[in-house]
C-alpha cells in the first residue's frame, strides 16, 4: 500500500529518496530514542501553582506566558546530574540504532552553544555547559548515531519566529528573514560544530514555503551530504516521510518512514503524567511498526535535573532484553511483500530478511498450532531456540499448521522462524 492517513503527503519523502543509499543504515535501524529536554522541564507542566493541560513542552504556548517571564527559566536551569554516556548507554542498552534530541524546540532555547543568540544553555544557565558537544562526543565513543531536532517555524521566543501572538504582533514579523538570518545560521552552526550528524528532525511544517524547505534540504546536503532531513521539513522534501505523533498505519506503507511516539503522554517532562504504556505494549508497536517499514523513534523526557524518568527506563531495558533474543527478526529487515491473510490477522505480525519469514506471534493459540497462510514454507523453528530444533509442520486446508510448544515460550512476542522458498 501507497499511502495511508497516518502519514499527510506534506510530511512525506522526495520521489527520489526511496532509492538512495543515504538512508540504509536508517532503512536497518528500526528503532531510535527521541529526546525532549529543554527549560519546559523545570515548570514540568505546573505554571504558578495551576496544572497547565497538554504536552508538558507547549506550556509556554498554552499558558501564554510572557517571553520576558519564561526566559527567567535559563537561569534556573541546573541539570546537575546530566550525564551524557548514562543516556547514551541507555539508548544502547534499549538497543535503540539512533538518537535524536531538541537541539531547539518551540520555545526557541538552544541546548547549544549558539553566536546568533544568548538563549543559549551555555551563555543562558548557571550549567553552562554544551549538552550537545557532550552527547555527541560520547555518541562517538559508543558507537551511537546523533541527530538533532530542530523547529524551524515555530520559535515563540523569536520576535519573527511563527506561534507567539502574545508577545509580538503577527503582521509585523518576518518570517523570511528569521528563516534566513536565524534558521540557516544555527543549522550551519548544529551541523559544523558537532562532528557527523546522522539526521536533522525539523517539526511542524505549518507556513514553511517550498522554496524555504528547498534551501534547508540544500543547506543540509552541503554541510553533511550524509545528513538525513525528516519529513517535518515541510512541502513533501524530506529524506522520509513522518507518519503523525503516535500513530501506525493500518498496512505496509511503502515509504521511508517514521512513526514519533512517547511512552507516557507528553514529550517533554511533566511532574503528573503517570501514564505509562506497558513494556507489552511498546513492544508490540515497534513490532507493528516495522512489520509494515516504519521506524519507531520512542521518546523520554528528562527531569530538569537531567535525569530520565525510572518508569521509562525500566521500559527501555525490558525492550532491550527482548532485543536481545529477538533483534535478528527486527534489524535490517523488510515488510512481507507477498499478500498474505495473515497480514490482516491481530495475533501476529510478519517481519522478513531474504529466504526468512519471522512470524512474530502475540496471542499463543491454545495448544501451539500456528495457522500459516500464503507463504512456501519449507522450515520453522523458535528464534530464541539456539538449537534450531525443528519444529513440525502439517498440511492444512488453507496452508499449513506450524506446530510450536503448547505454552508460548516468551508471552509478549514469541518469534517463530519460517523458512521460505524464494
Ligand atoms: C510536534 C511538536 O509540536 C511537539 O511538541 C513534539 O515535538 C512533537 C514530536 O512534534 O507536534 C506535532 C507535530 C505533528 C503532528 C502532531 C504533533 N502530526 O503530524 O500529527
Amino acid at each position: 500500500m501507497l499511502q495511508d492517513d497516518a502519514i499527510r503527503p506534506e510530511r512525506g519523502q522526495r520521489p527520489d529518496a526511496r532509492q538512495d543509499p543515504r538512508l540504509n543504515w536508517w532503512r536497518d535501524a528500526k528503532f531510535g530514542m527521541f529526546i525532549h529536554w529543554g527549560l519546559y522541564a523545570i515548570p514540568a507542566g505546573e505554571w504558578k501553582g495551576e496544572k497547565i493541560p497538554g504536552i508538558g513542552e507547549w506550556i509556554m504556548y498554552r499558558a501564554r506566558i510572557p517571553v520576558r517571564e519564561y526566559e527567567q527559566l535559563a537561569r534556573e536551569f541546573n541539570p546537575v546530574h546530566f550525564d551524557a554516556a548514562a543516556w547514551v548507554s541507555l539508548a544502547k542498552r534499549a538497543g535503540q540504532k539512533y538518537m535524536v534530541i531538541t537541539a531547539k524546540h518551540h520555545d526557541g532555547f538552544c541546548l547549544f552553544k549558539s553566536a546568533y543568540t544568548d538563549y543559549n544553555i551555555v551563555d543562558a544557565t548557571p550549567f553552562g555547559r554544551d549538552v550537545l558537544k557532550e552527547l555527541a562526543d560520547e555518541c562517538q565513543k559508543q558507537d551511537m548515531k546523533l541527530g538533532f531536532y530542530y523547529s524551524q517555524t515555530q520559535d515563540w521566543h523569536h520576535p519573527d519566529g511563527d506561534g507567539n501572538d502574545w508577545d509580538y504582533d503577527e503582521s509585523k514579523k518576518d518570517f523570511a528573514g528569521y528563516i534566513e538570518h536565524y534558521v540557516k545560521p544555527q543549522v550551519r552552526e548544529l551541523l559544523t560544530n558537532y562532528g557527523p550528524v546522522c539526521l536533522i528532525w525539523f517539526d511542524t511544517p505549518k507556513g514553511i514555503t517550498a522554496d524555504q524547505s528547498q534551501a534547508l534540504l540544500e543547506l543540509v546536503h552541503q554541510l553533511q551530504p550524509d545528513c538525513l532531513v525528516s519529513g517535518r521539513l515541510g512541502n513533501g522534501l524530506g529524506d522520509y516521510a513522518s507518519a503523525g505523533d503516535n500513530r501506525i498505519p493500518q498496512q505496509r506503507v511503502d515509504l521511508d518512514w517514521e512513526t514519533p511516539a512517547t511512552i507516557n503522554d507528553t514529550w517533554g517532562y511533566k511532574k503528573d503524567d503517570h501514564n505509562w504504556k506497558s513494556t507489552e505494549e511498546l513492544i508490540h508497536k515497534l513490532v507493528d511498526i516495522v512489520s509494515k517499514g516504519g521506524n519507531y523513534l520512542l521518546n523520554v523526557g528528562p527531569t530538569a535535573e537531567g535525569i530520565i524518568p525510572q518508569p521509562s527506563v525500566e521500559r527501555l531495558e525490558a525492550m532491550g532484553a527482548w532485543l536481545q533474543i529477538n533483534g535478528e527478526s527486527i534489524y535490517g529487515t523488510r515488510p512481507v511483500q507477498t499478500p498474505t491473510p495473515m497480514q490482516a490477522a491481530s495475533w501476529c505480525r510478519l517481519t522478513a530478511k531474504p529466504g526468512k519469514v519471522y512470524l512474530h506471534v502475540f496471542d499463543w493459540p491454545a495448544g501451539g498450532a500456528l495457522p500459516i497462510a500464503g507463504l512456501p514454507v519449507t522450515g520453522a523453528h523458535l528464534l530464541a531456540d539456539p538449537d534450531r530444533t525443528p519444529l513440525l509442520i502439517r498440511d492444512a486446508p488453507d496452508g499449513i499448521t506450524v506446530q510450536g510448544p503448547t505454552a508460548p515460550p516468551d508471552p509478549v512476542d514469541t518469534v517463530v522462524v519460517l523458512d521460505v522458498a524464494g
